[in-house]
């Protein structure tokens, strides 16, 4: 008798992708990067030009920037926003065009804490007087960024953080209402919710610091109340920084524990980012550096994960999901480079019968 060899074929980068009811035509996502380009956080046809042209370059999912859930949450004067009814029809627009060309839209929301009210960068660096355009900042303690962010935040107390947390929600109800199918929870870069999960910044005394189930708290109390309005059917995911890169600070086994835990909140998906809790940091940067951040929470908490972070060539995204380092590639930076990149990539590996590229386009291919 001839031995049985029984060969599981590994997903690759051109198969779909489901999660809960959602099913991504490919593995290839646009990872959510700030335009500020909005007004009083109104979306402008500039999202719906970006965001929809890398739908029809061929992205399975295309994730809209951080939408802060609070104006003094904002980066800058010029981000997108979720926390007023006024900010739903312009965004809905997008989602219906990125539908529209095979992608499925989703959005990001956000508080920036203490790196808030900052000049859009174009405009330089560091944050915004409130008396020129900026506004006072939050944090969990009354400690500045430093750097130039030099803003001493205003320390929130237990009502403030309640506050934020239901407006998070509120702002996931707005997104749904805009039509987006897939919502990601900023809980990384040194925003809000990573400056309490960093020992590097929360220096609280109280329920929301100290012990890593302290830290924690603020994120797991704001999944539970997003996921409470965030319809049960669709995918609710966590962009992460796994690691400060610093000794002492948070790092890649607290965020394993952290996806766990937010797994049995109903936490579909973890995108593993890095750093930004403090600066100054040095980095190790290179192609694909935050792949093993996947893929170490894709293993050890058994849940679906997203690679992000200097992904740029066609076999290099594919053998990432063919080793099955992590479920999706977030291309950043590449994407504002090539908003074809999906088709482009498609061509290379020979999926073009997958992946054809526009019909408007096909006979530049
Ligand atoms: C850059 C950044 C990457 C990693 C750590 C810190 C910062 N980005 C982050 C963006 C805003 C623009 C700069 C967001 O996460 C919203």
């Amino acid at each position: 008798m001839r031995p049985q060899v029984c060969v599981v074929a590994m997903p690759h980068l051109f198969d779909p992708f489901t999660l809960k009811s959602i099913t991504l035509r490919n593995r290839i996502g646009v990872s959510p990067m700030c335009q500020y380009s909005a007004a009083d956080g109104v979306a402008t046809d500039w999202h719906l030009v970006h965001l929809g042209s890398r739908a029809v370059g061929g992205a399975g999912l295309v994730i809209a920037e951080a939408a802060a859930v609070a104006p003094e949450g904002r980066i800058s004067p010029g981000d997108v926003g979720l926390w007023s009814d006024q900010h739903v029809e312009p965004l809905a627009r997008v989602s219906r065009f990125v539908r529209q060309h095979g992608a499925v839209a989703g959005i990001q929301i956000a508080h920036a804490g203490r790196k808030a009210s900052a000049r859009r960068p174009w405009e330089g660096e560091g944050q915004l007087a409130d008396n020129a355009g900026g506004w006072p900042t939050v944090g969990p303690g009354a400690v500045p960024f430093g750097a130039g962010l030099d803003k001493v935040p205003q320390a929130l107390d237990e009502a403030g953080i309640a506050r934020l947390q239901r407006a998070f929600a509120a702002a996931a109800r707005r997104a749904q209402a805009a039509g987006f199918e897939w919502l990601e929870l900023h809980f990384a870069h040194g925003y809000l919710a990573h400056e309490f999960l960093s020992p590097l910044v929360n220096q609280r005394t109280d329920r929301y610091g100290g012990s890593f189930e302290n830290r924690i708290r603020f994120a797991v109390e704001t999944t539970r109340a997003v996921r409470a309005v965030w319809p049960e059917n669709l995918p609710l995911t966590a962009r992460f920084s796994c690691t400060d890169w610093v000794a002492g600070g948070w790092d890649i086994s607290q965020a394993v524990e952290l996806a766990r835990r937010l797994k049995a909140e109903g936490v579909d998906l973890i995108d593993c980012s890095s750093g930004g809790a403090v600066p100054g940091v040095k980095i190790p940067v290179g192609p694909g550096y935050q792949v093993p951040l996947a893929e170490q929470i894709r293993r050890e908490a058994g849940m679906a994960t997203a690679a992000v972070g200097m992904i740029t060539q066609p076999g290099q995204a594919d053998a990432i999901i063919r080793e099955g380092q992590a479920d999706l590639v977030l291309l950043a930076r590449e994407f504002l480079r090539d908003a074809y990149w999906p088709a482009h990539a498609a061509k290379i590996l020979g999926q073009t019968a997958v992946l054809p590229p526009p019909v408007q386009y096909a006979r530049a291919w």
